[in-house]
């Protein structure tokens, strides 16, 4: 196995403390307090480490071996080795957080395994958390599949940001239209229209329903020979695609209805599953928003794959693409080359930007 990471700064969850509680002021108890929690976590790591290399010299640890990451929980994994069995797993300590889909050297133990090493990922899929800073969701994908559906309704502007971040970080997307039993007439006409101007552009669509089962075998012909990732809002059927593509499989699947479910999200952690008709797919968990402020403004220009032939066109360098003469983009959308819809989002998208 090559390109095996096996260490990094150590204590990387110290750091991050560290620099986040630098933003209060802290009393000297706090502090201490701080400090105190802190070297705890330092010496429960090393523990754990000095404990594991008596298992390894009592030979209580199995030999090290290839697996792959299926789910994570907190400090724990769950790992599947060569017998394709899932085996849960601590981390040695001076490994960075893996994600579902990465792989890994690794050793059984009972009652858990330890994971020695990593091996460099081949693409990532990144957001940033509830405290803004940037994590990986999932390793190795070849392809994003953003899931949507009439209900809830899409926000294209999530659409766009998927589309962005699948292009910032080279993996393929495609748009999968779930739950097309419930179009009505009316939103079908707006659903269709919206899908056809994704498929102009050139994006890969699919429709499909888990209740009449329609469309499922353009979904296991999307997901063969390749690791894809289920992407999009909470509610839009993410986790029922996996459960009726996977004979066998029960994630837990939730109606979105009341008030006091808003913002919950059905499933909390990414999962790996193996379909039987070949490939793999990552159940992730839904999102509301999906920040993109930490990428500059060209990744997001040229995220928008129909502006291209019009950037570096305005009669203006620094073009803001907003009211300014002379904007080849403007032009473009009066031209109906670009969809008035997208040059909103894209806007809406640089107006959140941390450096635009
Ligand atoms: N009518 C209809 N309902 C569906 C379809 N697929 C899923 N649902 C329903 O949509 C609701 C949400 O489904 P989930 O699979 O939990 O959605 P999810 O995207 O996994 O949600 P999170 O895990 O929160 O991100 C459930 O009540 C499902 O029964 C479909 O094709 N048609
Ligand atoms: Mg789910
Ligand atoms: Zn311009």
């Amino acid at each position: 196995m090559q390109h095996l990471l096996r260490s990094s700064v150590t204590m990387q969850a110290g750091t991050a403390t560290r620099v986040g509680m630098a933003k209060r002021k802290l009393t000297r108890r706090q502090a201490w307090r701080v400090q105190k929690v802190q070297q705890e976590r330092v010496d429960r790591a090393q523990r754990r480490d000095e404990d594991y290399a008596e298992r390894v010299e009592n030979g209580e640890l199995g030999p090290e071996q290839e697996g792959l990451v299926i789910a994570h929980y907190g400090v724990q994994v769950d790992v599947e080795g060569a017998d394709g069995n899932c085996h849960r797993c601590h981390l040695r300590a001076n490994l960075d957080t893996l994600v579902t889909g990465d792989r890994v050297a690794w050793r059984e133990g009972a009652p858990t395994g330890v994971i020695e090493a990593r091996v460099e990922r081949s693409s990532e899929l990144n957001r940033p958390n509830s405290a803004g800073e940037l994590r990986p969701v999932a390793a190795n994908i070849d392809q994003i599949i953003i899931v949507i559906a009439p209900r809830p309704e899409p926000h294209r502007q999530l659409i766009d940001r998927y589309l962005v971040a699948a292009y910032a970080t080279g993996i393929e997307p495609l748009i999968l239209l779930n739950k097309t039993d419930l179009l009505t007439t009316e939103d079908g006409r707006e659903m269709l229209q919206m899908l056809e101007q994704y498929a102009a552009l050139g994006y890969p669509l699919i429709q499909a329903s888990t209740v009449s089962e329609s469309g499922l075998d353009a979904v296991y012909s999307a997901l063969r020979d390749r690791i894809s990732v289920f992407v999009g809002q909470s509610g839009v059927g993410k986790s029922s695609l996996v459960n009726v593509l996977l004979p066998g499989v029960d994630q837990v699947v939730r109606e979105l209805s009341t008030a006091a479910d808003k913002g919950v999200h059905t499933t909390t952690t990414a999962r790996l599953f193996h379909v039987p008709e070949g490939g793999d797919v990552i159940d992730s968990p839904g999102i509301r928003e999906f920040g993109l402020w930490h990428m500059d403004r060209q990744t997001v220009e040229a995220g928008f794959i129909e502006f291209r032939p019009y950037l570096g066109h305005c009669r203006f360098r620094d073009c803001r693409h907003e009211q300014d003469p002379g904007c080849a983009l403007m032009q473009a959308v009066q031209e109906g080359a670009i969809q008035p819809e997208r040059i909103d989002s894209y806007r809406h998208i640089i107006s959140s930007l941390a450096s635009p």
